[in-house]
């Protein structure tokens, strides 16, 4: 069998690391859209490179989903058989900020990929990198593929417009296109400002002394936390699937901001004990008497998406796909990567 090609927009981000990892190992020549920058923006892939370099088989292109010329050539180039369009600016309170810089890179970038393909008349699948913020203020628990969508962010209406108009090409133009509803997923690679990643290497620096205290937003918010690889692993078989179709990823089991903290600093043999209510609520280290967590409301979001929570029946269902890593194990594999991180810097 020929070997297939596929290409990838976000690929230096936590989820394209993994899924060309897998493609990779599953003998495709991937290919990854990389934008330019004026400092290193390769860490999460620069092992990859190296690698897939000598083998001859993964390539990068400088890119931007913005960028209309660019990405037609880039399809017309490639020709690749599958694309993952993973590209976005995904930080939900960083797009209360930029909220028009959000709907060009992820509504408008993901409308170009599919012209492009449609333009081209390529038979080409398409994944796209829908989310979970679609269901905002949830309408019902758990929510599946049926449950209404509102979103309550500039994020999450961007990604609405996505999601929708993966559906009109799909159904207008007969285009391979689905939808992956993901919910929550982090790994050791998670960027920095995301509340897990921020909580396992503040606790670690807590504990290596480098650090008094972590500061953080709503530790009330509820998630739906799965392991990255899991998830990546999902988008790869909702392309292999004959017909397109949009799929839940998720868990099943929702924690809360305050859990996540407790079970990051249990694996550190360090017990949290709360005090005090709202902005003026302290986590305090059961051992010393110290505050090792505040509250500082510049983390709070005009809008809050309070809880999500995934029913993936139909995925595992139709995909095959059940989640491997449980909540306490994915906080244990943070926590000790992270360990590592802080005696590195
Ligand atoms: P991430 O780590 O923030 O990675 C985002 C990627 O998009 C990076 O490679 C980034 O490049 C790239 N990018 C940003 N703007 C771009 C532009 N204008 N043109 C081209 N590339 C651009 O995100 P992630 O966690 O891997 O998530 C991957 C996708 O899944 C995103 O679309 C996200 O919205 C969606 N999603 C994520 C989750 C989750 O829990 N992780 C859940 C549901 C959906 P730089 O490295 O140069 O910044
Ligand atoms: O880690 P977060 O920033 O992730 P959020 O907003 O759920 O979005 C992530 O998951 C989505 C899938 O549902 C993706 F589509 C999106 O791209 C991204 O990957 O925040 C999680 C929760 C929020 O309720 C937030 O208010 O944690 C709360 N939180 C509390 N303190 C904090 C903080 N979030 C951040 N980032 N930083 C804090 O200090």
């Amino acid at each position: 069998m020929a070997q297939k090609k596929a290409f990838i927009t976000g690929v230096s981000g936590q989820d394209g690391s993994y899924l060309t990892e897998q493609l990779l190992d599953k003998g495709y020549e991937v290919h990854g859209m990389i934008r330019r920058a004026s400092s290193f923006n390769r860490g999460r892939i620069e092992h990859i490179y190296r690698w897939g370099k000598e083998r001859n088989n993964f390539f990068l292109h400088y890119g931007d989903v913005s960028d209309s010329s660019n990405l037609n050539r880039l399809v017309e180039k490639i020709r690749p058989d599958e694309i993952y369009n993973l590209a976005a600016q995904s930080h939900v309170k960083v797009s209360f900020e930029v909220p028009e810089y959000t709907a060009e890179v992820d509504a408008l970038g993901t409308l170009r990929l599919l012209d492009a393909i449609k333009e081209t008349g390529l038979d080409c699948k398409f994944y796209q990198a829908s989310t979970s913020e679609l269901y905002g203020k949830v309408q019902e628990v758990p929510q599946s593929e049926k449950t209404p969508f509102y979103p309550r962010s500039p994020y999450g209406v961007a990604k609405l417009y996505a999601f929708w108009i993966v559906k009109n090409y799909r159904e207008a133009y007969g285009l391979h296109a689905s939808n992956g509803i993901l919910f929550n997923h982090e790994s050791p690679r998670r960027g920095e400002n995301f509340v897990t990643r921020k909580i396992t290497l503040g606790v670690a620096g807590v504990k290596a002394g480098a650090r008094e205290c972590i500061k953080l937003g709503n530790l009330n918010a509820r998630r739906d936390w799965g392991y990255a690889p899991d998830y990546v692993n999902a988008m790869w078989l909702m392309l292999q699937k004959e017909t397109p179709d949009d799929y839940v990823i998720a868990t099943g089991e929702m924690h809360t901001v305050r859990e996540f903290v407790e079970a990051s600093f249990r694996h550190l043999d360090i017990s949290v004990r709360w005090e005090g209510e709202g902005e003026n609520e302290i986590g305090v280290d059961g051992n010393t008497g110290n505050t090792i967590v505040r509250v500082d409301p510049k983390y709070y979001r005009p809008s809050e998406v309070e809880q999500l929570c995934g029913d993936t029946s139909k995925a595992i269902n139709a995909l095959g796909w059940k989640p491997t890593v449980t909540f306490d194990q994915l906080v244990e594999i943070m926590v000790k990567a992270d360990r590592e991180t802080v005696k590195s810097r």
